[in-house]
Parts: structure tokens; sequence; C-alpha cells
């Protein structure tokens, strides 16, 4: 047996495992789960604890710089590869201004290190990224209603009569929440899930809604409307809420019969929801990344945080409106810049489209927007259209494959790091366990050496180690008393927003009190009349997806009487078809599905022909700038 290290998990996902990691000959042998983490409890995801270990070893890592060339890509030194950039880079600052600089990251990795190059092109004034393409409506909602987002600590659960998941696919997306919810269900608490796919999550729920896709405003209206009729608010609520009367009032503009149908739940369902909030004390509610990917996906989680605070279960020990951890809460980060941004949920046509100066120089990093953000198609055309552009990649993703220079990154377990969960409340050090190859470089080292040649060298300055140091400081928390283990963020509450105390301005929450038009839905319903719903697979993280996982047409899941599927025999191919784009696949019947939806698994590649965001349109969430990827229709032909 070889040596054994703790570490953390980078990957984007809110459980932020503990890891322990055996090595064999300066290779991973095996990755298992910490038993002493306090969340991870010794087991790990497959997608990490089997797959990640191959994935650093595989046959198509980009392990030098590599420049395109007229005759195809060749591999070259760092030293060439950085002066290179670096002359491109000036010569757009001199000519056009920083702002044709673009500076692309999303989430790869969830080092905390990632920060520091940014850091650099806020000091160029070069153009960044605002919005995201992940939790941004949410993030939004909870801020505008509390103050900021908030969880309790995961085993406050244990104080709940009941949990809501809102729109949570726990069993796929954070699986090490699962335990509390079993031991909620063994001492004979309710679990609701409320999902319009027939997710595994299942397998934990007692009670199962299955609403129209992208309706939950209106059973969040529907079961307000119930809670006000039958009194069912909580006597602190008043003294604890901004704007009671006016969510009161914009509740009652429909009636419970109305909301039902308008989210195709039965009235009774409804009505035993309300009866949940109402009369169970407290109710913990999960809110799900999927229902914000929505175009009112802001005003929908708002919806919910009312319902959840006029019935009074939150601030209080096993009650809550869940959404996320502000994971940077406490750390020394520094805000985001005044500059000109694109946005995120409309890259590809912010980029092609920006004037005086037009973008001419891009750097993208930990992120694979062809893939991964809406309309691959505009996204990749706009990524061509650049004079030079840097991919900071290990893999040939769809991203990789526009870039006039492609440098090498380490990856997890190549790089010490700090993280912290957006699902739980632990910080924790990534070691480097084994060492990258030997021409990879971490992040750091790449935002440093470019920094060097920029004369910005003191921005970026000081080891991996001076920078998780520095971005401690203002926690108390030091590398020392995070060696042996993940600790809680200090100042993280085991109830969030105890006490009822808020962070906004007049310590009270606020309620929505009126809901913003939405322009209409671009396509016609009859001509497109399934909703698609592109969500996260089991199998892969994000668009982390090997190539040979990837042979063959994608799947698409639908009901067998849904419209176009009729008559087709599971398995028979299929175009799905948007008012954007189209994809082959394979038809897969499933008399689960609503008969209004489709289902496809986001992360596969355009390359591959299974990049699902070929399909879907650039529309952004009417608050937070959050890409509305589920707000989309398709029709099968
Ligand atoms: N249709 C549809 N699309 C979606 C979603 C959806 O629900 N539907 N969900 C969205 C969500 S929630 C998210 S978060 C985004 C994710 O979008 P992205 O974050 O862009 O997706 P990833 O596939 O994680 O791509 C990150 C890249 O970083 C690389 N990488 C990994 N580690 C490192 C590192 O240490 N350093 C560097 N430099 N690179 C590294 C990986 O190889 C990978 O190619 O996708 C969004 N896209
Ligand atoms: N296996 C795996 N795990 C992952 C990831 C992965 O790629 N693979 N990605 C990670 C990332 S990037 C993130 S952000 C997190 C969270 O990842 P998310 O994809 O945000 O996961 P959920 O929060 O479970 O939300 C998805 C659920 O929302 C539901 N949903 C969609 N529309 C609606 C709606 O209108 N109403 C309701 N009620 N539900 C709806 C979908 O059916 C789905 O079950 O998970 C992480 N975990
Ligand atoms: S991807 Fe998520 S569940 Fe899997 S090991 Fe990493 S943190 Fe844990
Ligand atoms: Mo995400």
């Amino acid at each position: 047996m070889g040596e054994i290290v703790r570490t953390v998990c980078l990957r984007d996902c809110p459980d932020a495992c503990g890891l322990l990691c055996e090595t064999d000959g300066g290779r991973v042998a095996r990755l298992m789960g910490d038993p002493d983490h306090p969340v991870t409890r010794g087991f790990l995801c497959r997608r990490t604890r089997r797959d990640f270990p191959d994935l650093l070893q595989r046959p198509d890592r980009i392990v030098r710089p590599r420049l395109r060339t007229p005759s195809g890509w060749q591999d070259i030194g760092w030293d060439e590869a950085l002066d290179l950039c670096v002359d491109r880079l000036l010569a757009a600052v001199k000519e056009h201004g920083p702002e044709s600089v673009l500076f692309v990251q999303s989430a790869g990795s969830m080092g905390l290190s990632a920060e520091v190059c940014r850091y650099l092109f806020d000091e160029l004034h070069a153009t960044t990224v605002t919005g995201g393409v992940c939790m941004d409506a949410g993030e939004w909602a909870q801020a505008a209603d509390f103050g900021d987002w908030r969880v309790s600590d995961w085993r406050d659960l244990d104080a709940a009569q009941a949990l809501v998941l809102w729109g949570r696919n726990v069993v796929t997306a954070s699986p090490h929440f699962l335990p509390e919810i079993r031991a909620l269900r063994q001492r004979g608490g309710e679990v609701w899930l409320i999902d319009p796919l027939p997710t595994r999550t299942r397998s934990v729920a007692t009670r199962v809604l299955q609403p129209r896709p992208g309706r939950d405003a209106w059973l969040a209206l529907g079961v307000a409307r119930v809670l006000f009729d039958e009194g069912w608010i909580d006597a602190a609520a008043a003294a604890a809420c901004d704007g009671l009367e006016a969510f009161r009032a914009l509740a009652q503009r429909s009636t419970v019969a109305e909301a039902a149908a308008a989210c195709d739940v039965a009235a009774e369902d409804l009505r035993a929801l309300a009866a949940l909030y109402g009369q169970r004390r407290p109710v913990s509610t999960w809110i799900g990344g999927g229902l914000q990917r929505w175009i009112d996906g802001a005003e929908t989680v708002r919806l919910i945080d009312a319902v959840c605070m006029v019935a009074g279960h939150v601030g209080v020990p096993g009650g809550g409106a869940h959404f996320e951890s502000r994971r940077r809460g406490g750390l020394a980060i520094t805000p985001p810049p005044a500059g000109r941004t694109v946005r995120a949920a409309l890259l590809g046509h912010d980029i092609l489209y920006a004037r005086d100066p037009r973008i001419r120089f891009g750097w993208v990093q930990r992120a694979n927007p062809v893939t991964q953000y809406p309309d691959s198609t505009l996204t990749e055309r706009a990524l061509r259209s650049l004079r030079f552009l840097v991919v900071v990649d290990a893999f040939p993703t769809d991203t990789a494959e526009c870039a006039t220079l492609v440098l090498p990154p380490a990856l997890m377990l190549e790089q010490d790091d700090l993280v912290a969960s957006y699902g739980h409340h632990f910080v924790g050090l990534a070691r480097r366990v084994v060492a990258p190859p030997p021409e990879a470089r971490t992040d750091l080292e790449i935002a440093q050496a470019l920094a060097r040649r920029l004369g910005l060298e003191r921005t970026v300055a000081g080891s991996i180690d001076v920078w998780i140091d520095r971005l401690l400081a203002p926690t108390g928390l030091s590398r020392a008393s995070l060696a042996e283990g993940a600790v809680v963020r200090p100042g993280a509450d085991p109830v969030a927003w105890a006490g009822r105390r808020f962070a906004t301005p007049s310590g009270r929450a606020r309620l929505i009190g009126e809901l913003e038009p939405t322009e209409p839905d671009p396509t016609d319903r009859a001509d497109y009349p399934l909703k698609l719903l592109t969500v996260a697979s089991v199998e892969h993280q994000t668009s982390q997806v090997p190539p040979e996982a990837q042979s063959g047409l994608p799947e698409v899941f639908v009901h067998p009487d849904a419209p176009g599927a009729r008559g087709r025999a599971d398995g028979s191919p299929v175009t799905v078809r948007t008012r954007i784009g189209h994809l082959r696949a394979v038809l897969r019947h499933d008399r689960a599905m609503r008969r209004d939806t489709a289902l496809m698994h986001r992360g596969g590649w355009v390359r591959f022909g299974r990049g699902v965001n070929a399909l879907v349109g650039a529309r952004e969430t009417k608050h937070g700038g959050n890409a509305a990827f589920l707000d989309e229709r398709a029709r099968l032909e």
C-alpha cells in the first residue's frame, strides 16, 4: 500500500468532499471518501472515486502548450507560448484599448486560487463576464429577500419535522446529504419532492409532485393563498417581514384552482403542500438550481422564500429556505471590477457584437463555454472570430478546439488550493498529492508567468501558501488549523438567519409583492410542444466526459404518448429540433415522464453530436443574469 494523503475535492459540486488519496509510484492508486469528514463520511460519488484517477492519465490529456498553425497543432515551449501570447495581448491593448481583451472563467475547478488570475485581468481593465450559468438567479433572489444567501448547518435537518426538496435532485447532484434525509424519514418525517422530472431522488421521497416545468411560481402562489385563507401565517411573520400585505395581495390575485391549473398540480395536492407548510413545524425547504434556470427563475425562488417566511420556517432550527451556501463569505476576495462586461448567458452574442472596442483577444480558464453556455453554435463562432484565443485546459474540449494557444494546467490532486463548499459550511485544503505532468503548470503559476511579462508581478505575487493565508486571514483560520481536515467557516451560523435577523437594511426579510411582465416565449407552442430540460447526469461532472463515453447518439427521454413520440419505438432515432438548432438522438420511452417534457443530459460535446446547448437559445433570467437554459421548447421529428 502506498502513502495516503488527506485532501478535498475541487470539482464543481456542493458536497466538497474530504478525500483520502492513496498513491503508488507517483500515481493515484485509489481515491476514498474521508471517513472523518463530517459530510463525506467515507463515501464518494463514482464519477470521482472511479473515474477521476483515470482522467489524470488520459491519453488525450494536453501536457504541453500547443499552438494552432496552418498545418495543425504544434507543441511549443512555455516561454515561447507566453511571449507570443503577451505580444498579442499588448498589441490588442495598444491598438484598441484594454477592453478589447476578454477574460472568461467558470468553475471547472472550485479552488479559490482561481480568483488570482482574475485580479490580473481586472488590473488591466479588461472586459470580464457578468452574471453566470449556474446559480446567479437564485443568489440574486435570496439577496433580494434576505440580504444574502446562506444555509444552515447540514445537520440542522435533525431538528426538522419535514423536508421539501423543491426542484432538488439530491441523489444525482449532492448525494452526501442523503444520510440526514434518510434519518428524517426514519423518524417518521415527510419528504416531499417537487420536480417535473422523475429523478432518482424519488427513492427518498414520501410524496412527489410533478408540476408543469417552469411553473413553480404558480405552485408557490397557490400555497401562499391557502396559507392566508386558512390563517396559517406565523405570528412572528409580520414583525419579521417587510411587504407582508403586498405579498398577501399578490397571492390573493388568483384562486387556488387557477394556481393549481397553471402549474398542473391537483388542487388537493397543492392544499396538502400548504397544510404541510401551515401545520407542520419546522419544515426545511431545499431549493434547487434547475428551477432558477428559467426566465422567471429569480421570482420563483423569491416566491418560495416568501412561502417559507410567512409560514414561519425561516430562521428557526430545522427550518430554512436553503438555496446555496455563500462559499466566499468571510474570505478575502476582492469585489468584481466595474469595467466593461459581457453577459455570461449571452456570451457568444456579446462577444460578436461588442463595439468600441471590438474584442480581439480572449483568455478562457477553467471553463468550456462552447459546450456549457447557451447557443453553442454562436459561442463557437464568437470565439473563433477572435484574433487570438488562449484556453487553459487539460483536454481538447469544444472550447479548446477554438483556441489559438492551449496552455496545460495542473488538475485536482496535482496542486494545493483552498476550497469552500456551496452546499455546506466547511472549508478545506486541497493538497498536491501527485506531481502534474512535467510541463503542466498550476493556474496560479500561469497567472504569475503572465504577470511577469506584463509588469504586473505585484498583483499576483506570492506562493499558493501565501495566497491561501491571504484568503483565510479575515476568518482567523490558518493553514495549520485546516491541516487535520476541513473545518467550519467562521461566521457561518448553525441556523441561517437565526432569530429572523436578516442582512437587509431594515434587518427584516423583504417579501416579493409584484411580478414583472415577462417577454413572451419566442417559440410557437404548436410547433414546439415539448419543454426541453437539459440537466446534470449522474455519470459525469459537467462537460468533463471522456470521448469513449460519447460514441453513438445522445438519448432523449419522453413519455411514449408525448407529441412526436407516439408510434415510434423505444430506441428509434429521432431529430430533436428547437428554434435554434437540431440534434440526432435515440428516443427513450419513460412512462414516468410528463407528456409535455423531454429530457436530455447536459455535458456531451458538440464535436461528438452530443452538445445539448446547440439546442438551447441564449436568454437571460430576468434578474441575476443567469442563463435560462431550461426555458427552451423542442419537437421530435
Ligand atoms: N443546457 C444546460 N447547460 C448548462 C447547465 C444546465 O443545467 N443546462 N448547467 C450549467 C451549470 S450549473 C454550470 S456550473 C456550467 C458549467 O460550465 P463549465 O464550468 O464551463 O463546465 P465544465 O465542464 O466544468 O468545464 C470546465 C473546464 O475546466 C477544466 N478544468 C478542470 N480543472 C481545471 C483546473 O484546475 N484548471 C483549469 N484551467 N481548467 C480546469 C475542465 O477540463 C473543463 O474542460 O454549465 C452550465 N450549462
Ligand atoms: N452528477 C453530477 N452532479 C453534479 C453536477 C454534474 O454535472 N453531475 N453538476 C454540479 C453543479 S454544476 C451544480 S450547480 C449542482 C446543482 O446542479 P443542478 O443541475 O442545479 O441540480 P439540482 O439542484 O438538482 O437541479 C436540477 C433539478 O431541477 C429540476 N427542475 C428543472 N426545472 C424545474 C422546474 O421548473 N421546477 C422544478 N420544481 N424543478 C425543476 C430538474 O428536473 C432537476 O431534477 O450540482 C452539481 N452536481
Ligand atoms: S464530485 Fe462531489 S460528490 Fe463527488 S467526490 Fe467530489 S465533492 Fe464528492
Ligand atoms: Mo453549476
